[in-house]
């Protein structure tokens, strides 16, 4: 059968990911990262642009292995090792149902079709949005990607250097086609710097790091 123009579009079927656009993310919030509240005009913008947009929550309990409180003894930021896998130490944050794990005020929810939660267990944490930090167990969003043919997948969030990183490298390794749109992005910058370098990992290993008006 000859190829139609759209066969051509069923091939190339895109997805937008919002990485937790959550209020503890925000300036005010329990782990804010600087101007991250600023990305949330962006996120508006762009859903229209895309068919399936699709938003992850960091979705802790409160007895959360990677919360400092967690580990008397122990300094905020201080990065240990747990069961053989690096942590760091953040503040409580986006536990579930709190007001900082919700998702920010002006984030306009429309068009987001599913919301996938990351961090849930208690004993290890997620920064991807696919799995947790030792890759032992995957959430839904790659079935999901799969069960609507999804190919390519365009990322924005937060943080640049956490969650965006981490979810941006699994997805290439999973054979995506992924753009990271920097100007939706801001970082926890624990060590000044970090955004930036989260960038050019990415772009080696082959996201392409594009702006918000190139979509
Ligand atoms: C994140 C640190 C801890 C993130 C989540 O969303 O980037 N960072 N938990
Ligand atoms: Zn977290």
């Amino acid at each position: 059968m000859p190829h139609t123009s759209e066969d051509t579009i069923m091939t190339s079927k895109k997805a937008l990911l919002l990485v937790d656009l959550q209020n503890d993310f925000c300036p005010n919030g329990a782990l804010a990262v600087k101007e991250g509240d600023q990305v949330i005009p962006i996120a508006n913008e762009l859903k229209s642009h895309f068919e399936h947009v699709i938003a992850s929550k960091d979705w802790h309990p409160s007895d959360h292995t990677s919360f400092v409180d967690n580990h008397p003894g122990h300094k905020l930021f201080e990065l240990i090792s747990l069961n053989g896998i690096p942590q760091v130490l953040w503040p409580a944050h986006c536990v579930q149902h709190s007001k900082g794990s919700e998702f920010h005020p002006t984030l306009q929810q429309s068009g987001i079709e599913k919301i996938i939660y990351k961090g849930t267990d208690k004993n290890i944490d997620s920064y991807s949005v696919f799995f947790d930090n030792a890759h032992l167990k995957d959430t839904e969003l790659n079935n999901y990607l799969h069960s609507l043919g999804v190919e390519e997948i365009y990322i924005m969030g937060l943080a640049t250097d956490y969650c965006v990183k981490y979810t941006a490298l699994d997805a290439v390794k999973l054979g995506y086609k992924v753009y990271v749109i920097e100007d939706g992005c801001r970082g926890v910058e624990r060590e000044e710097g970090d955004a930036a370098k989260a960038i050019s990992e990415m772009r080696d290993v082959g996201v392409e790091i594009i702006n918000s008006a190139d979509v």
